[in-house]
């Protein structure tokens, strides 16, 4: 009886929650109640602004709220104030950025701060890794939204309106920038027919304060000028670069400018000529300085020498701080090494002192599942954000050496790789929409904390539905308790889950090949660059695991500033979550809490997928709260994660058993994977790429 009940229950509830396809994200539709809004000036992004209160607004009804241009020196850039029912900004994009904060608030039951509200970031840009063709490197959320194969400069009446969605759900977290294409770089971007199709992306992004940028190839002027060289010191090349340049203002007058990648993988740069990153940095910059235009040069350099990897970006950009032009920024990975699911922070934070330097994150989720596992990331940012650097004493944490805080830098920016792709829910996951949400929150404002933003974004996503009465939600009943309270903790707790499950302990980099999803710490063919390849990374034998990055080792340490050099060089005070980064251990080690280091990374493996399995148990349990399509959609995705933590496990204890030669404790549950199938069967869901 009990169960023909509940199942009714489940019916009859998402029958009364409207069908969602997760298309229209944060920004669900609303019954709103009515508001006058006043505003003197017009543009088209104050249109925006007035639209968005009246299709929207859930206050007092008939409130009138007024929208205000006026110079006030305390507001930034694209800051506000928001006081009573005024808003006030020194630009129609500061009004619009202050009318979402006054509806977020209204729906999730916020209290506005009141006040000046500045952005942390000025430029708070996503990354697109979208090719010409189409595809999308390390996208897992279908093909592209600007560009593809068949019929490429064709613009639809669908483009354009999926590009509008886009630029108000980016303009909802305030994103203001767009690099529309791969940071492998087809030189194909820079011709006018690819240009002029950029031309119309900006037009329909520009209402809603969001600027498209170009990721450049730095060997275009010879793949397209016919240059027999790029050398960024030869008049020539310097005059082509500023022709182009020219030319892309001209049909693009408000463009933001470059992102480059390289000499980096095999991508073009200024070491083929003998020359530095600045001098390649410094060149471009000139070209775009006179239209205001910015470069974004990475710092993601590492070469097939015998230096540690994880040294070399450093090693590379300190000796060039204070050598780039003002409109250069470099753009830093917030690891060492790759977007792994848990590294210490890049040293080049802080480090860099006369330089302007941004983080990049990757939403996309690369190594951490793709459009399977959720895994909000947002604790992950914080993590990086929020680690001391003590480069200018204690608290010069990473957000305040990038955001302007610390050093007076001219530009401040934040990237995050994109994870949008042609999907009806953009992001190939319904939870992977939040850590878009996360990243542009976390842009706009770099003290948030990752419980805030989950619940937010749960809020604008789940609650109710557009038949739901309006006014203000009420968050006091069962959905906060049965719904909000567990789906949240589930989010917050789901990177360390990942963590667990794949690379505890500070292991990293021991992925399946090419595709990055999978267990594949064995994998090591013949001839291929052992930096590309796990062992070099686990470094396991009969004698023990991990990296010597100590004094004794390749001395990564010391890029770190002290008290943190010492303390991640000693192993009694090294972080657990990093012991095996910075660390070679035996097998025998004591951990803190008294088991040896073998016996604890089983634990930890096993722990991870429990906890994966007690995310099944809270999302079953959230049915009667979700519509059916994203409850069974996210219920699937939940199923091959638990699929995968097992395999993560069982791989990697079977594997590093070999070594350890130690029995997995019996209180865990035994493998149900044979590691010769594992290897077999690694399907290598890959991209082509070759590492
Ligand atoms: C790695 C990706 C590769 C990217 C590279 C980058 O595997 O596809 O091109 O980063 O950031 O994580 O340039």
């Amino acid at each position: 009886m009990k169960v023909i009940i509940s199942s009714f229950f489940f019916l009859f509830t998402s029958l009364l929650l409207h069908a969602q396809n997760g298309h229209q994200l944060w920004l669900r539709d609303k019954k709103a109640l009515p508001v006058h809004v006043i505003c003197k000036q017009n543009s088209p992004t104050l249109t925006i602004a007035r639209q968005e209160l009246h299709d929207s607004w859930q206050g007092a009804p008939g409130a009138t709220i007024s929208l205000i241009i006026k110079k006030d020196r305390a507001v930034k850039v694209d800051g506000f104030k928001l006081n009573e029912n005024v808003i006030q900004a020194n630009t129609d994009k500061g009004i619009l950025y202050g009318v979402y904060e006054l509806l977020r608030n209204q729906q999730t039951g916020g209290k506005p701060k009141g006040g000046v509200d500045n952005p942390s970031y000025q430029f708070r840009i996503l990354d697109h890794w979208d090719n010409p063709d189409g595809s999308i490197e390390r996208g897992y959320a279908g093909n592209s939204i600007f560009w593809r194969k068949q019929d490429p400069f064709t613009v639809t009446d669908e483009d354009k309106k999926l590009w509008q969605e886009y630029a108000r759900a980016n303009a909802s977290i305030g994103i203001n920038g767009s690099v529309l294409n791969n940071v492998n770089a087809s030189p194909m971007i820079l011709t006018p027919d690819y240009l002029n199709r950029a031309k119309v992306i900006a037009s329909l992004l520009r209402p809603y304060g969001v600027k498209i940028y170009l990721s450049v190839n730095f060997a275009s002027p010879v793949s397209l000028g016919g240059f027999k060289t790029a050398d960024p010191l030869d008049p020539a090349v310097m005059a082509w670069w500023k022709n182009k340049v020219k030319e892309i203002y001209s049909i693009i007058p408000d463009f933001g400018g470059f992102l480059v990648k390289a000499s980096s993988e095999g991508q073009p740069g200024p070491q083929n000529y003998g020359r530095t990153h600045a001098d390649g940095a410094n060149m471009l910059a000139d070209a775009l300085n006179p239209f205001g235009g910015l470069v974004m040069w990475r710092a993601f350099v590492y070469s097939a020498n015998n230096e540690d990897r994880a040294k070399q970006a450093y090693d590379e950009f300190m000796p060039l701080d204070g050598k780039f032009r003002d409109n250069v920024i470099i753009q830093v990975k917030n690891g060492p090494i790759d977007f792994q699911a848990r590294e210490p922070f890049s040293p080049l934070f802080g480090a860099m002192k006369k330089t302007s330097v941004m983080p990049e994150f990757q939403v996309t989720q690369e190594y951490l599942g793709h459009a399977v596992y959720v895994v909000f990331l947002s604790t992950m940012w914080e993590e990086c954000l929020q680690s001391d650097t003590y480069q200018q004493g204690k608290g010069s944490i990473v957000a305040r050496c990038t955001d302007g805080s610390i050093f007076p830098q001219k530009n401040t920016a934040i990237a995050g790789v994109s994870n949008i792709g042609l999907d009806t829910n953009w992001c190939g996951n319904h939870f992977a929409q939040a850590n878009w949400y996360a990243f542009g929150r976390l842009a706009w404002n770099d003290t948030l904390k990752s419980g805030q933003i989950a619940d937010e974004w749960i809020k604008l996503t789940f609650y109710g539905d557009s038949s739901q009465k309006s006014g203000e939600a009420d968050y006091t009943g069962d959905w906060t308790k049965n719904f909000l309270v567990p789906v949240k903790q589930m989010m917050i707790d789901s990177r360390e889950a990942a963590v667990n499950f794949m690379t505890p302990l500070g292991l990293h980099h021991i992925m399946s090949a090419n595709g990055h999803y999978g267990p594949g710490p064995w994998w090591a063919p013949k001839g291929i660059r052992p930096d590309w390849t796990p062992p070099y990374y686990h470094q396991a034998s009969t004698n023990g695991i991990g990296f010597d990055r100590t004094k004794k080792g390749s001395d990564a340490i010391s890029q770190y500033h002290e008290p943190l050099s010492s303390e991640f060089n000693n192993v009694a005070t090294c972080p657990e979550k990093f012991l095996l980064w910075f660390h070679h251990l035996p097998w025998d080690y004591k951990m803190k809490d008294g088991r040896t280091l073998w016996d604890d990374l089983c634990y930890r493996y096993d722990t991870g997928v429990n906890q994966v399995r007690e995310f099944q148990k809270i999302w079953d349990k959230a049915g009667p709260f979700v519509d059916s399509t994203r409850f069974m959609e996210v219920q699937r995705k939940l199923r091959e994660q638990e699929i995968n933590a097992v395999l993560w496990k069982d791989a990697c204890l079977l594997y590093f058993q070999q070594f350890s030669r130690m029995p997995i404790p019996y209180d865990i549950e035994r493998p149900v994977n044979n590691l010769d199938d594992i290897i077999k069967n690694d399907t290598r869901r890959g991209d082509g790429r070759s590492h």
